[in-house]
């Protein structure tokens, strides 16, 4: 058969020339085009069984290769299921698009088959959201939501692609080069760096605080190098717990002692309870370096004059630029010495746990109490230079990221919202495919994508999945139970399952636990086997951790 190139099929190639091999998807009618062009063009795909996980895969993928997350998922419907995850990926500040069919431009306003106002839909939790309006700008458009999503504030962008467009005739001639998608950079000049140096060695008890998109493995590793040398102590914040994040330890009573904080691109929203006493103390001033400058006129609002300063330009950028400009001018040593001791106090305070947890037991018989149900994976996580944790669920993944930590970090993040973790683990592994994953979820998460294990199974890609089953939504039934009272639980139970041959059935691993003197071989079982693999660890439904240091 002749094959004309078709919009789909510059849509494809041009794919391949951002560095994209791999697309998250399930089928439907209007994107069959695109699915048949990635065959000449060397993509391939990891087709899901629902669209949400798609984006789910594509966000973890984002997060933990720096590369665009691609989620390829059909119109109407499935564009609708694709769309709830996103807000995750917004909040996590990860570089996705969400690339969906559409009804043919020649039949709108016609009642097309699923035809739905999609941009419209996906607007709210996107930085941008349009439809292709012919076959001549598929190339550009392309190219600008991938540069869109990876710039400024990292975040999902959603482009919607009628049939008509991805099948007509395209031009061979019009791919572009790796450099059209690269967005806008806004660096931070070294003047502002210094004076930002300045205010932060001028106070007694400096911090800088960075935002999600600093949180990938590499992010990290940035912010370590800045603290290392500036002496100010520089925290990551990517929970919905905020300040109260257990796996910030005490941060909490660092932050409340703070006079000068920085934010980069930390938005100084609920999880700073927007920067107001007693979180931040009433004299504490801020300084703020955003890509956008809403979010600085927001930070206005919510501090008034107590924003020093504010700067418009990129979070890691800016971090790099801060360090390069320290490792420059040198610290006075009278500044140093000072510093040193602030920051021993607050990395101190970090890593505390209470010492309890040592001893911790569940009260019930044959369950785990969540600290037991954690602290034995820490094995898995240190085999490799390179392992992913995954965290998902309510007051299980409170636990398990405070007790757990890895090189790459996954969780649910600032959305706080649950059922991330399955596709998280699976784009873990496809991503990396020799390092071991461990994702921990609550029972309730775990029902949201549990098909993917057959994706898992069908792929080849190994995770262990750990299951904390306490038989309820017990963040939900927390709230009831210290809102309301004993006698008014309502809506929150669930059955104690046994999600172990839940996965044995899709054709991955399985195993129960109910004693801690199983868990660690378990979980070497689990991960030798090679499966996708599913530990369902019989827990007590304790709340959350709330970590504070006595005195
Ligand atoms: C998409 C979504 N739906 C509902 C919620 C509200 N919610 C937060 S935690 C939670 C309970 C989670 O249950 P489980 O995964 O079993 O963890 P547990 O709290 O029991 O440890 C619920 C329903 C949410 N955050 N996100
Ligand atoms: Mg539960």
């Amino acid at each position: 058969m002749a094959r004309v190139f078709r919009g789909a099929d510059a849509l494809t190639r041009t794919l391949r020339s951002a560095g994209v091999a791999r697309v998250f998807t399930l089928s439907g009618n209007h994107v069959m085009p695109v699915f048949d062009a990635t065959i000449d063009a060397g993509v391939s795909l990891v087709h899901t069984r629902h669209e949400a996980a798609a984006v789910h895969m594509a966000d973890a993928w984002a997060r933990l290769t720096g590369e665009p997350g691609i989620a390829l998922v059909t119109g109407g419907p499935g564009h609708a299921n694709a769309v709830s995850a996103l807000y995750t990926a917004q909040m996590a500040e990860a570089p996705v698009v969400l690339l969906s069919g559409h009804a043919p431009n020649s039949q709108l306003g016609m009642g097309a088959f699923q035809e739905v106002r999609q941009a419209e839909m996906a607007a709210p939790v996107t930085k941008a959201s349009w439809t292709c309006a012919s076959v001549d700008e598929v190339v550009a458009d392309l190219a600008r939501a991938i540069g869109l999503a990876r710039s400024g504030r990292p975040g999902p962008v959603h482009l919607s692609l009628p049939t008509d467009v991805l099948e007509r005739p395209a031009d061979p001639g019009r791919v572009p080069g790796a450099q059209a998608f690269d967005g806008q950079a806004q660096a931070l000049p070294a003047a502002d760096a210094k004076a930002i140096l300045a205010r932060l060695w001028q106070a007694k008890r400096p911090l800088v605080l960075a935002g999600p998109a600093c949180m990938t493995k590499r992010g990290r590793e940035r912010l370590r190098a800045l603290e290392a040398a500036i002496a100010v102590p520089v925290i990551g914040m990517e929970s919905p717990r905020g300040i109260g994040d257990p796996s910030l330890g005490a941060f909490a009573q660092v932050l409340e002692k703070a006079d000068c904080v920085l934010l980069v691109g930390k938005r100084c929203d609920f999880t700073l309870k927007f920067g107001q006493p007693p979180a931040l103390d009433a004299g504490c001033s801020l300084v703020q370096v955003d890509p956008e400058p809403p979010e600085i006129e927001r930070t206005r609002r919510a501090v008034g004059a107590r924003l020093a300063a504010a700067f418009v330009a990129d979070a890691m950028a800016s971090i790099d630029a801060l360090a390069a400009c320290a490792r420059e001018r040198g610290i006075e040593s009278g500044a140093a010495d000072a510093l040193a001791a602030w920051l021993a106090e607050a990395r101190a305070a970090i890593a505390w746990r209470p010492p309890e947890w040592d001893r911790a037991a569940a009260s019930e018989r044959d369950r785990l109490h969540p600290v037991q149900a954690c602290r034995p994976l820490q094995k898995l996580l240190d085999a490799h230079p390179d392992s992913v944790f995954v965290s998902d669920g309510g007051e299980i993944g409170q636990w398990a990221q405070a007790c757990l930590s890895a090189p790459n970090r996954v969780i649910n993040g600032v959305a706080g919202s649950i059922g991330a973790g399955l596709p998280f683990a699976l784009a873990a592994r496809a991503a990396k495919p020799d390092v071991p994953v461990v994702a921990v979820m609550g029972d309730g998460t775990f029902g949201f994508h549990v098909a993917e294990i057959d994706t898992a199974v069908r792929y080849g890609l190994p995770f262990v999945a750990v299951v904390g089953n306490d038989a309820r939504w017990n963040a939900e039934y927390q709230i009831q139970l210290k809102d309301y009272g004993a006698e008014r639980l309502v809506g929150c139970e669930l059955r104690p399952m046994r999600y172990d041959k839940v996965s044995e059935a899709f054709g991955g691993y399985g195993e129960q636990v109910t004693e801690p003197a199983q868990l660690g071989p378990a979980a070497a079982r689990a991960q030798a086997s090679g499966l996708p693999a599913c530990l369902n660890v019989m827990i007590e439904g304790v709340a959350a951790p709330v970590v504070r240091r006595p005195g």
